[in-house]
């Protein structure tokens, strides 16, 4: 049996020569860039582009300072430290075969909870020009009802009595601005790299409205100073399990804690407002446009709600993953409908797209049989991410007096959801920031059916709109009366 390696920097030399490793000199990158939120996917996309141009165009003023401000971070942190910052990038190939890839872009790491001042200093460095985030969905703290930034969050209470030691990015994005500001540093960019139509304009407003209370004077200041340019991200990439760690080990001869495994397929689509700069990311297959939002509107309300349907689906029937969901014939019919005919004329004027293309590449990729994402992945957070991947949808559909059966079945479906348990008797659990919520009103809507829609966190006025709640009374009636399979094959026969 050969040996496997620990992944380190000491350790890079020795690692088999099917695994691709840095070949630029790691000591000699510059950070320029700090990102807060090094989940899998800012592993899997922006740590990945920044690697490639660092590997295959030498540009090595562009590393990347992690930060996590979470409890949670602390292991991730623990194994970067271990490792030098270095892990391995496991693509899943479309015949099944893996590449792996060592990715050093991540040349230091900061754990927020364990040096708050730390953090605000980086942050604050001239030499970083942009700040990146993935926070997900949720963390941008807007309430979808007001569109209004939550004040009333406990940890937002806290960071306003206490700046110096804050919990959320708002907290530390505050100081590290003001510092910027008081010694005349420049500014710099913030750059949301989250799932959100929109993402640097409501990064923007989320801070201002942070800002305007707590740090009022700085404003003009960052009116000046700080862009925030909108982006599509995209790259599917799947919870990291055991065997992946392993098959790692067996075929590769690596040890890796923590790698990420992801699909072939990426894209990054980015508005070009870097107001102190950028890397030439555009050099890897970044897309630098004018306007992002057509590319955000197609990939949220077509993969991001395309995952949505499939996992609601397929977790009720019992799926665990969605190309399982995805290769079940009425539930691929059901999909197609949905985008063809509830997403694609909410979609408006794309310029030269071809979304036939594009929703077929979905379906692909979807279908992937390798990439094993869980369907877990996808409910969990399904308040924050519903109001952002479906309602538009709805609501769009309102508007023009177009249909909205399939869209709103999979908002009943979600309701059903709640309840925790698939048709097979078996019980999962409810991962959301809402959860004790969402499962009251599930529950009470045995006996009151519209109770869900009356959380208006989620639904905002929805609730007033009889289309839809009619819509939604009869989806979820048939929901609780039959199989998941009986009603989709059903909704496909009635409306094809
Ligand atoms: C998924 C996304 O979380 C979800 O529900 O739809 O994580 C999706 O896999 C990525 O956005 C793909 O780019």
């Amino acid at each position: 049996m050969k040996t496997s390696i620990s992944l380190n920097q000491e350790n890079l030399s020795l690692i088999p020569s099917d695994v691709i490793t840095p070949s630029y000199d790691r000591d000699k990158v510059t950070t320029s860039i700090v990102h807060i939120g090094v989940g899998n996917f800012h592993r899997s996309h922006e740590a990945f582009y920044t690697n490639e141009l660092m590997e295959r165009y030498g540009i090595l003023d562009c590393g990347i300072c992690g930060v996590g401000l979470l409890d949670y971070d602390r292991r991730i942190y623990n194994i970067l430290k271990d490792q030098d910052g270095l892990y391995t990038l496991i693509t899943k190939e479309l015949d099944g075969s893996l590449t792996a890839r060592v990715i050093g872009s991540i040349v230091e790491y900061i754990f927020a909870p364990e040096n708050p001042i730390a953090v605000i200093e980086k942050m604050a460095n001239p030499a970083i020009k942009i700040i990146s985030l993935t926070i997900t969905e949720g963390g941008y703290n807007l309430n979808e009802a007001t569109g209004e930034f939550d004040f009333s969050n406990p940890v937002i209470v806290e960071d306003m009595k206490n700046p110096m030691s804050p919990k959320t990015v708002f907290g530390y994005l505050s100081q590290a601005l003001k510092l910027r500001m008081q010694r005349g540093i420049p500014g710099c960019t913030i750059q949301s790299c989250d799932n959100i139509q929109g993402n640097g304009d409501v990064a923007k407003k989320a801070l201002t409205e942070y800002i305007e209370k707590t740090e009022p004077e700085l404003l003009p200041w960052i009116e000046e100073n700080v862009s925030f340019p909108n982006s599509m991200v995209d790259r599917i990439t799947p919870v990291t399990v055991a065997a992946d760690i392993e098959r790692l080990k067996t075929e590769f001869q690596v040890e890796d804690q923590w790698p990420v495994v992801c699909e072939p397929f990426k894209q990054w689509v980015i508005e070009d407002q870097f107001i102190t700069g950028r890397p030439e990311w555009e050099k890897v297959g970044a897309q630098f446009v004018e306007n992002v939002i057509p590319f955000e509107n197609m990939k949220l309300r077509l993969l991001n709600a395309g995952h949505t349907v499939l996992g609601m689906l397929g977790a009720l029937h019992g799926y665990k993953t969605i190309d399982e969901a995805a290769h079940d014939k009425d539930f691929q019919f059901f999909l197609k409908a949905f985008m063809n005919e509830e997403v694609t004329p909410t979609l408006g004027n794309l310029g030269n797209i071809d979304l036939n293309k594009y929703k077929k590449s979905l379906i692909d990729r979807f279908q992937n049989i390798y990439i094993k994402d869980l369907i877990s992945r996808i409910c969990l957070e399904s308040s924050a991410k519903i109001p952002i991947f479906l309602l538009p949808t709805i609501k769009a559909q309102l508007q023009g007096k177009a249909n909205i059966t399939r869209a709103t079945f999979i908002i009943a479906a979600w309701c059903k959801y709640n309840d925790g348990v698939d048709e097979n008797g078996k019980s999962y659990a409810i991962e959301d920031a809402l959860s004790n919520e969402l499962i009251r009103a599930a529950a009470l809507s045995h006996e009151n059916p519209i109770r869900f829609l009356q959380i208006r966190s989620i639904f905002g006025d929805l609730i007033d709109n009889k289309t839809f709640v009619d819509a939604f009374l009869s989806s979820l009636k048939m929901i609780r009366e039959k199989k998941i399979k009986e009603c989709v094959a059903e909704i496909n026969s009635r409306l094809s």
